[in-house]
């Protein structure tokens, strides 16, 4: 038993889950996955040296193993309509890396969005590898309506003429044009690659247009609005499906994680079902319920709302930086995390915003009706910031409601 074993872990995870159940969660890139996929991903699969890919494997004992990952495969095929998938990357990081790496040298150029407009650590930012290995060129959302400007896109391509022009974001709450995006690429001769970690659950459920047929790469996430594993994932034309798999591996990783592919495998399946797709619009309703229900109490939100699972809120006008909120909205149980807003002149660990999404709340079975009680809860809090005794009324009260809708009903 773990508990007689190892208390000090038992106890972090005993609180977790504690945590988990009494806490209302709206980080956008989280989810809570099923009891199936905890299943497999906590199961012997984790035992398996498996370096290769299925029926190439520098181990024997891999025939379950080879079994799971090319169900895997194709499911990820089949629900993203791609021509080859690779289940392996251990992170969207890894899977962008391996996309990077398959088409580019050291020095290269690449064209993506910028952090404050809502893009990620791995499109080209310094302090990470792909801004460390290539030149990156920026582009930012329109400094008035906070959407991306794909003329301008267009002029910045062709004057810095990038090999890879990337799209997708980790805050940017619109529908993104692949189509257009795929339109700029291909007029300045550069690859495209699209990272739908954010969205994929979204796509799956025909809620956003699906970039796959636009473009050479798509790169994503399992778990987020996907609902999967933690994990990676990469689709890409046949053409490029042996450069991808070998800069997989041998490339950048060793040992595939069998029991997150098996987790994957799962977790495709689920999305395949009409549940999946009832779930995803919820999501979405959800989001723009609880977007319409804090603009009524007066917060700016970047881009003036949403089209996807997630908001960002722009604290400014209520004298608050982006880290006091989430600090503040934590004492009473309300995770949130701090988030640039385009053009931001605080820094990545202060910043003027937080970013609000639905994904783990619908996942408990939050609807709309839950949604206002959730932004009473949000500005009541950062109205009563300063009064203790408030907090810790809200606190019960926050503890009370999560309680009941719990993580695994059944
Ligand atoms: N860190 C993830 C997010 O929270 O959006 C992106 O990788």
């Amino acid at each position: 038993m773990l508990n007689s074993f190892d208390y000090e872990v038992y106890y972090a995870l005993k609180k977790e889950i504690e945590k988990q159940r009494e806490t209302i969660n709206l980080i956008p890139s989280e989810n809570i996955v099923s009891k199936n996929v905890l299943k497999v991903v906590g199961s012997v699969f984790t035992n398996k040296y498996a370096e290769g890919y299925p029926g190439k494997r520098y181990y024997g004992g891999c025939k379950y193993v080879d079994m799971v990952e090319k169900i895997a495969i194709e499911r990820a095929c089949k629900l993203f309509n791609a021509e080859h998938a690779n289940v392996q990357p251990h992170s969207g990081s890894q899977a962008n890396m391996a996309v990077y790496f398959s088409v580019l040298k050291p020095g290269d150029k690449i064209l993506a969005m910028d952090i404050s407009s809502g893009g990620h650590l791995t499109h080209g930012v310094k302090v990470n590898f792909s801004g460390m290995f290539y030149k990156t060129s920026f582009y930012s959302v329109d400094r008035d309506t906070e959407l991306i400007d794909y003329e301008k896109v267009r002029e910045i391509a062709i004057k810095e003429k990038p090999k890879i022009i990337v799209c997708g974001s980790s805050s940017y709450s619109r529908t993104i044009d692949f189509e257009k995006f795929s339109e700029i690429a291909k007029e300045v001769n550069a690859y495209l690659l699209c990272d739908i970690a954010h969205i994929a659950g979204l796509i799956v459920a025909n809620l956003h247009p699906t970039p796959v047929k636009f473009s050479e790469f798509v790169t994503s996430t399992t778990h987020k609005t996907l609902r999967g594993p933690r994990g990676g994932l990469i689709l890409c034309k046949e053409e490029f499906k042996e450069r991808i798999d070998s800069i997989v591996i041998p490339g950048i990783q060793g040992g595939p994680l069998v029991h997150v592919i098996a987790g994957k495998a799962v977790a495709f399946k689920e999305a395949m079902t009409e549940k999946f797709k009832n779930y995803q619009k919820q999501v979405v309703k959800n989001c723009k319920k609880l977007c319409q229900e804090l603009k009524e109490r007066r917060y700016r939100i970047v881009s003036d709302g949403t089209d996807t699972h997630l908001f960002v809120v722009d604290l400014r006008n209520k004298g608050l930086t982006g880290l006091e909120a989430q600090d503040i909205l934590e004492k009473v149980g309300i995770i949130t995390n701090k988030n640039l807003i385009p053009f931001d002149s605080l820094s990545p660990n202060i910043t003027s915003g937080i970013r609000i999404g639905t994904p783990c709340i619908t996942s408990r079975g939050m609807k709309e009706k839950e949604m206002v009680k959730i932004a009473d809860f949000i500005d009541e809090t950062l109205k009563n910031r300063d009064n203790e005794k408030i907090l810790k009324e809200i606190r019960r009260k926050v503890r009370r409601f999560a309680d009941e809708y719990p993580i695994y009903p059944e």
